[in-house]
């Protein structure tokens, strides 16, 4: 492992479903004082650490926060997702890759030492084989999201090659947890869907009952990406990004799983334009690279993702 406890750590986008529980996992490594919030919006989650308001477009402003605190690595989660950049694909492409630019850039002058930035599975398209899709593969993405990851992962891959800058990156897939709420993608079902069973005891989803997508419980997600952060730079041998698997289901199997636990659980389906995304991205992932390389062990399935949300969701309301 590769740690240097006394590192300044910035967090572009800690207010997002990712940032915050990254935040709090690098606040016990770090301790909250080494960990910079920053976020176009304030919250009270970032009640322990120094919070910067901070538009990640705005150049001038990124390097004047990361010289004022010394920052060394940065996280840059700030990006519109799967459903929201096909509604506004211009904002979603401009964003999610000039964000990335500021960033690399300032690593590439020497300011940053590591960058940590996400992929995801959006990078994949519809000609990629979707079954225990293989990191080296066919990749034509039909989303603004998949073409900015897509070419991102690119980016990423040269500014290493010419610049020698330290960037890691995994392809994640939809993630799960009970912290944080998702923020526009085509995989929020399966965070509603927990919410909804326990609010109201039924759940309309907006993908069909047999639509598989790989998916990953948040506490791995975290796990994994602060794992790769930490390994020694030679064991980081893919700088586009790493496929990562977890756990794989549809709608029906997942509605199957919490009804084991809220028997009057039930659940209708009315597809709608997310439909088609899910339709172009894969239904399950191999990590064999993460695995051989870094060492990347999954320990959530689907059994045990479920009664862990449930238990913590029901935790949290009986609280209220
Ligand atoms: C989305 O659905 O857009 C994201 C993703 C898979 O990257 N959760």
């Amino acid at each position: 492992m590769s740690i240097n406890k006394e590192d300044k750590i910035l967090i572009i986008g800690a207010g997002g479903q990712i940032g915050l529980e990254l935040l709090e996992e690098l606040n016990k490594i770090y301790g909250p004082s080494n960990v910079i919030a920053a976020d176009i919006r304030s919250s009270n989650a970032f009640s322990q650490n120094p919070f910067e308001t901070l538009d990640v477009l705005n150049a001038e402003a990124l390097f004047n926060i990361v010289k004022k605190h010394g920052i060394k690595q940065v996280y840059l989660l700030a990006a519109l997702l799967s459903a929201t950049a096909e509604k506004n694909p211009l904002f979603g492409w401009q964003l999610n890759m000039q964000g990335l630019f500021n960033v690399l850039d300032l690593a590439k002058e020497k300011h940053l030492t590591k960058v940590y930035w996400p992929s995801s599975i959006a990078a994949f398209g519809p000609t990629t084989p979707r079954v225990n899709t293989p990191q080296y593969t066919v990749m034509e993405p039909t989303t603004v999201y998949g073409i900015s990851k897509q070419a991102g992962e690119r980016w990423c891959e040269y500014y290493f090659n010419k610049y020698g800058v330290d960037v890691r990156s995994i392809r994640y897939p939809g993630l799960i947890g009970y912290k944080s709420a998702p923020g526009g993608g085509t995989t929020d079902y399966a965070v509603h869907i927990f919410h909804e069973a326990l609010e109201k005891g039924v759940y309309e989803c907006f993908l069909g009952e047999n639509t598989a997508l790989p998916m990953m419980y948040m506490p791995d997600a975290i796990r994994a990406t602060i794992q790769l952060m930490h390994a020694p730079a030679e064991q980081v041998k893919i700088r586009g990004s790493y496929n990562l698997g977890g756990i794989s289901f549809d709608p029906k199997t997942i509605a199957n799983e919490i009804k084991k636990h809220v028997p009057s659980f039930s659940i209708t389906y009315k597809p709608d334009f997310r439909q088609q995304i899910a339709e172009s991205w894969p239904q399950s992932i191999n990590d064999t690279e993460a695995r051989q390389h870094w060492g990347w062990v999954p320990e959530y399935d689907l059994g045990k993702m479920v009664q862990d949300m449930l238990f913590h969701l029901q935790k949290e309301k009986s609280v209220k």
